[in-house]
C-alpha cells in the first residue's frame, strides 16, 4: 500500500514541494502497511464510541549513515515523557496512539523495566517457593497493573513503534490522514525528539562505511570521478565525513495540510535558558498550531513552558519538594525537603492540555477566532 496515496482530500497542492519531495524520494518503511492497518482499527472503534483520540510520539529518532545499519546518529530521549504522559491521557479518558521509538519507555511497564528499576528487584519467592511481588510493592504494582489491563480490555491504547526519522515521518503522516475524520477529536501530542537533520535515500551508503583507507573506495572532490553525487557519509582520508541534508519542516504541514482540524501540541527543548521562551514563540508564530511546551534538558521533570497564541506563556511547575528522582515516577527527590509525594510532571502538564483540547471542541479553535 502507498501511503501517500490516501492524502485524498484535495489538500496535496498545500502541501510544501520540500514535503512532498521527501515522500517521492524516501522509501516507505515496510512497517508502514501493519501501522496503518491497526491505525485505522482503532480510530473507527474510538470514533464509535466517541472518545477522544491522543497520538503520543515518544522517544529520539534514528538517522542512518548506511542503508544496511551498522553506524547511526541518535537523538536524545528516553521515552519518559511520552510514556508517563500515555498514561495521564488515558486516565483523562482519551484513547492514546503511542509512537515510539522501539525499546524506550513504554506507558505501564516504564515502571520497572529499566535497569534501575529492574521488575526483578521487586520479586520474591513465598513459603511455598512461588514468585511473587514483595510485599511492600504490592499496592503500587496492582494500582499499574490495573490501569494497565483497563487499557488492555478497552483496547484505549495502541503501541506502534519506529526507529529511524524516515519510519517517524512516514507513520506521523499516515496517521494524520487516518486521524481525519475525527476532526477536532484528534490531539496531537509530539514528545519525540526528531532529527532535524537526515541522510537522503539517494546519498546513503549501501554498506558499512570502511575505517581504513585500504578498504575505501576514494571520492575525490567529494564526487566518485563519473558524475555521481558521494555518499553523505564517507572516509576522506583518516576522517569521517557526515553532510546531512535539513528534515523538512513536517510540523507546518501536519498543521496546515494533514490534521487541519485537530489540536496539535509540539514540544521546544533548549539547553540555554534565555532562549527557550524565545524559541518557543517563534515556533508558534511560525506553525500556527495550538500549545508550545518548551522545557530545558537539566529541569525538563519539573518545569516546563506553556506558550500558546490564546493563554500567553505560563510556567508549570512541580513544587520544591514534590519532584521525582527517576522516570518511574514513585521514588522522591533525595536531594529535596519533602512536603509530600513525588508528583510527575506530566500530571500537571496533561490535565493542562485535556482542558484546552475541551475548550476547542466547545468554542472553536482559538485560532479562528474572530
Ligand atoms: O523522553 P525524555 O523524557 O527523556 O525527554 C523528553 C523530551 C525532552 C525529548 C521532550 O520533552 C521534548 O522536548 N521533545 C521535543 C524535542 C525537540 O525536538 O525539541
Amino acid at each position: 500500500m502507498n501511503g501517500h496515496a490516501t492524502v485524498s482530500n484535495g489538500a496535496s497542492d498545500k502541501i510544501p514541494a520540500e514535503s512532498m519531495d521527501y515522500f517521492a524520494t524516501n522509501p516507505q518503511p515496510p512497517t508502514l502497511r501493519f501501522h496503518s492497518a491497526a491505525a485505522k482499527a482503532f480510530i473507527e472503534q474510538h470514533a464509535r464510541e466517541n472518545r477522544r483520540v491522543a497520538i503520543v510520539t515518544s522517544g529520539g529518532t534514528t538517522v542512518p549513515l548506511e542503508n544496511q545499519t551498522v553506524r547511526f546518529i541518535d537523538n536524545f530521549s528516553a521515552g519518559t515523557r511520552g510514556a508517563t504522559s500515555a498514561e495521564y491521557f488515558l486516565e483523562a479518558g482519551y484513547a492514546v496512539i503511542f509512537l515510539h521509538r522501539q525499546f524506550s519507555l513504554l506507558p505501564y511497564s516504564r515502571h520497572y523495566s529499566h535497569s534501575t528499576n529492574c521488575f526483578l528487584d521487586f520479586m520474591t519467592h513465598n513459603d511455598a517457593g512461588a514468585v511473587v511481588v514483595e510485599n511492600e510493592y504490592q499496592k503500587q504494582m496492582s494500582s499499574v497493573l490495573d490501569r494497565y489491563r483497563t487499557a488492555k480490555k478497552e483496547n484505549t491504547l495502541l503501541l506502534l513503534s519506529f526507529t529511524s526519522v524516515n519510519e517517524y515521518l512516514w507513520t506521523l503522516r499516515e496517521l494524520a490522514i487516518q486521524i481525519q475524520p475525527l476532526g477536532a477529536n484528534g490531539l496531537f501530542y509530539l514528545a519525540a525528539a526528531v532529527s532535524d537533520f537526515f541522510v537522503p535515500a539517494e546519498r546513503m551508503a549501501e554498506h558499512k562505511i570502511q575505517s581504513s583507507e585500504d578498504f575505501n573506495p576514494s571520492h575525490p572532490d567529494g564526487e566518485d570521478g563519473e558524475g555521481e553525487e558521494a555518499p553523505a557519509a564517507r572516509m576522506e582520508g583518516k576522517k569521517l565525513v557526515i553532510d546531512l541534508d535539513p528534515v523538512p519542516k513536517f510540523l507546518k504541514t501536519l498543521v496546515d495540510t494533514w490534521a487541519p482540524h485537530s489540536m496539535i501540541i509540539s514540544f521546544k527543548l533548549e539547553t540555554d535558558p534565555s532562549l527557550l521562551a524565545t524559541k518557543a514563540r517563534y515556533a508558534l508564530e511560525k506553525y500556527s498550531h495550538q500549545l508550545v511546551i518548551g522545557n530545558l534538558l537539566n529541569t525538563r521533570k519539573w518545569e516546563v513552558l506553556f506558550v500558546s497564541a490564546k493563554e500567553g506563556e505560563r510556567w508549570i511547575r512541580v513544587p520544591a519538594g514534590r519532584r521525582t528522582k527517576s522516570h518511574t515516577g514513585f521514588g522522591e527527590d533525595m536531594n529535596a525537603a519533602h512536603s509530600g509525594p513525588a508528583i510527575e510532571i506530566e500530571s500537571l502538564i496533561v490535565p493542562a492540555v485535556a482542558k484546552m483540547h475541551a475548550d476547542m471542541i466547545a468554542n472553536g479553535d482559538p485560532r479562528h477566532a474572530a
